[in-house]
């Protein structure tokens, strides 16, 4: 018996292609005109187990620790359903549509019942993100954070400026979690970094990312940003990341975190995110 596929791949043509593994339904590549878009680690592991070190890991139901279940939650580990093949769209797009719910596994860690999809649609020069979590019981409410844990490769993060932050209160993880507000136009990344910048704006441009262009992050019902870099100390620390890796990527992470999604019986809950090229 043939092993059953693990990866889909959608190919608009002219080089332009997504790859997604469905461990974790995690986008591992995204090449535009043959150009990656997406940083993986070179010693990332694909053994269906851990989650995947690069590319834009699906976070859910939890974002950072759980007493629960492992970090990150279980939606990154698990194995996702191809609910819709690729399938080319009149205007040349392509989409697929991917999804899980609860299972054993899942409700061993979460005792609840859902179903989540996640639609992606690949553009000329953009990659479009619609999810949908619903929340089927008839009494039981649920909460849960959600976050687009995605990579994206630079040749060198001390280059690129990431706006659409300034003002923004932020957590500091690096500083124990101290709250600090951005007083800057445009972050860069030279150091160490893992912050959650609160109720930012819809939009965020990351300057010389992959050929000196620039990256257009749009996000919906995403209110928070978590801005990642290990630097040196702990990519060191990483046993799937290269010691050597950490200029060539930036984290710019859309998601709901600094508070719980909180979904009533019968509800569901919806949030996208384009990424644009430019
Ligand atoms: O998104 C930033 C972060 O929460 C960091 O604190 C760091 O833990 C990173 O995620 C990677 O987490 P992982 O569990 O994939 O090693």
């Amino acid at each position: 018996m043939a092993a059953a596929t693990s990866v889909v791949v959608l190919d608009r043509g002219n080089n332009t292609t997504c790859t997604i593994n469905l461990h974790g339904a995690t986008v591992v590549s995204w090449r535009v005109n043959n150009q990656e878009q997406l940083f993986v680690s070179k010693q990332a592991v694909f053994d269906g187990k851990k989650a995947i070190r690069g590319g834009i890991p699906f976070v859910f139901p939890q974002f950072g620790q759980w007493t629960f279940g492992p970090q990150h939650g279980f939606a990154r580990i698990m194995r996702w359903n191809l609910e819709k093949p690729p399938e080319r769209l009149p205007s040349g797009d392509v989409e697929a549509i991917f999804s899980i719910m609860d299972n054993d596994f899942t409700r061993s860690m979460w005792n609840y019942n859902f179903r989540l999809t996640y639609r992606l649609i690949l553009r000329e020069k953009e990659l479009h993100f619609n999810i949908g979590v619903y929340n089927p019981s008839k009494d039981l409410t649920f909460r849960f954070n959600m976050l687009l844990h995605t990579y994206f490769k630079v040749p060198d993060v001390r280059r690129c400026q990431i706006t659409g932050l300034h003002a923004c209160t932020y957590v500091d993880k690096v500083q124990d979690g101290a709250v600090y507000q951005e007083a800057r136009d445009a972050v860069t990344v030279c150091e160490y970094t893992d912050r959650i910048y609160q109720n930012t704006p819809q939009e965020h441009i990351i300057t010389n990312v992959v050929s000196g262009r620039k990256m257009r992050i749009q996000k919906y019902n995403f209110p928070d940003t978590v801005i990642w870099n290990p630097w040196s100390e702990k990519a060191k620390e990483m046993i799937d990341f290269g010691d050597d890796e950490y200029p060539n990527m930036v984290c710019v992470e859309s998601g709901h975190v600094s508070s719980p999604v909180v979904l009533l019986p019968g509800t569901a809950f919806e949030a996208s995110q384009i990424l644009q090229v430019m």
